[in-house]
Order: structure tokens, then C-alpha cells, then sequence
């Protein structure tokens, strides 16, 4: 018998939570070694640069709830918490962030629930990444879990950002000085021009490639 999580919850205490989030996790991180290794056979080019993964601290997922005026207990946060587990795939061109969420949405047991392209439409803070929220199966001994993954898809470059732009909101309290702010979007303006002049270039070079 299948379940879905939130739905019909399964998941009564904090130690399965982290269970099934933890096997979630390293369903979707063998997926995705498994599709980086064949485009490198394939293509001989590795996509992916490399994968971060967490399970959200319990008093982050407490203080979400909070925020969206839930009760903290396990239920809620299955229900409402889409990153309790979250993964970051870091890659060295725009072109392979669409790459990757093209090669995820094709896996039969993949289920994009989903999508925030804010590279597209980055956040008004600057922040740019590609967010799909996905459910994965977790075969457990007597049944089986739809578990919620948001993956997040981001170049090295809006990584940077980020972890700068997380670090300053942390330092204060979410209340930076407007400068600060506005340095910052001017930083991400900076990066996608960045991000665009080495994909022009890694174009130019493949092309020479192909010449030769
Ligand atoms: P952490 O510490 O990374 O876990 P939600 O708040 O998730 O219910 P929302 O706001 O629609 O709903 O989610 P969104 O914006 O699609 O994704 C939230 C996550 O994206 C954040 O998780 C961050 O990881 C990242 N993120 C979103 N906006 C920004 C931003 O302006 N700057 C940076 N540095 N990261 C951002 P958490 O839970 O906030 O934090």
C-alpha cells in the first residue's frame, strides 16, 4: 500500500522523520551521481560540480511553522514543511541547471510537484536559483512513502551569492542597511553577467573543439 506523506501520515516521531527525509535524500543523490556519470560517458562533460544535501534542523522547522502560524508538532511539519529535506546541485553553466531539471522531471518515479524558476524571475533580493519541489518513494518494509525533496539548482556563481547574501540577512536579522541591499542586487546583477560571459565563452571553446 502506498502512502503520502501529509496525506495519510505515516511518520510519528522525529527519529522517522529523519529516517524517511534521510532516505529520500539518498535516492534523489544516486539519481543524480548516476545521470552525472552517464552524461560524462555520453558526452565526456560532467554537469553536475557538486551536491549538497541536509535535513532541516528541528528548530528551523519549528520556527517555519511558526511563521506560517502552524503548531509545532509532526504532523504540521510533514504537512507544511516542503525542505525538511533539501538537496543543492551546483553546476558551472545556466544552460546545465535546465540540463539537470530536465533529466530529473524524466525519472518514471519522480514526481514534480513544483517549480520556481528564479533565474528567470529572480527574487527582488537578488536571489537567483531553479527550485522544484519533487516527491520520491521510499520502499520501507511494510509500505511504501511519497517523500517531499525541494532541490534547489543553482551555478557556482549564484551559490556565492547566496551563501554571502544568507550570511549578511543571519548577521542582521534579516534588517540589513539599505546600502547593503542594494549592493547586493547589485552584486546578482554582476553574477548573471558573469554567468552568461563564461557560457559564451565555454560556447566559443566547444565550437574550436569540434574544428579540430
Ligand atoms: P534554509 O536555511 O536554506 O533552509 P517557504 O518559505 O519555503 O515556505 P518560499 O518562500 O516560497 O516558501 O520558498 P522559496 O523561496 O521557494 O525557497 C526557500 C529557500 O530558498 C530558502 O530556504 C533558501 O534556501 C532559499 N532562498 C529563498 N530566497 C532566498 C534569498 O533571498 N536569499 C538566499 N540566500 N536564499 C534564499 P529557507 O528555509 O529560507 O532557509
Amino acid at each position: 500500500m502506498e502512502h503520502t506523506m501529509g496525506a495519510d501520515n505515516q511518520i510519528e516521531t522525529w527519529q522517522e522523520v529523519t529516517l524517511v527525509y534521510n532516505s529520500a535524500l539518498k535516492q534523489i543523490n544516486t539519481k543524480l551521481e548516476v545521470l552525472n556519470d552517464e552524461f560524462q560517458h555520453v558526452h565526456q562533460y560532467n554537469p553536475i560540480e557538486h551536491i549538497k544535501s541536509r535535513i532541516k534542523t528541528p528548530e528551523s522547522i519549528v520556527k517555519k511553522l511558526k511563521r506560517h502560524g502552524y503548531e509545532s508538532d509532526i504532523e504540521n511539519m510533514v504537512r507544511y514543511v516542503n525542505d525538511i529535506a533539501g538537496i543543492r546541485v551546483i553546476c558551472s553553466f545556466t544552460s546545465d541547471i535546465y540540463r539537470i531539471a530536465e533529466m530529473i522531471r524524466l525519472q518514471n518515479d519522480i514526481h514534480v510537484v513544483t517549480v520556481k524558476d528564479y533565474i528567470r524571475n529572480p527574487k527582488p533580493s537578488g536571489y537567483k536559483s531553479y527550485h522544484m519541489l519533487v516527491t520520491v518513494p521510499v520502499f520501507l518494509s511494510d509500505r511504501t512513502v511519497e517523500v517531499k525533496v525541494e532541490i534547489q539548482i543553482r551555478t557556482v556563481a549564484m551559490d556565492f551569492w547566496a551563501s554571502l547574501e544568507h550570511k549578511i540577512k543571519y548577521k542582521f536579522e534579516g534588517n540589513a542597511p539599505e546600502h547593503v541591499k542594494n549592493e547586493l542586487v547589485e552584486c546578482s546583477r554582476m553574477v548573471s553577467e558573469l554567468d552568461q560571459r563564461m557560457q559564451e565563452l565555454n560556447e566559443e571553446i566547444k565550437g574550436f573543439a569540434m574544428e579540430a
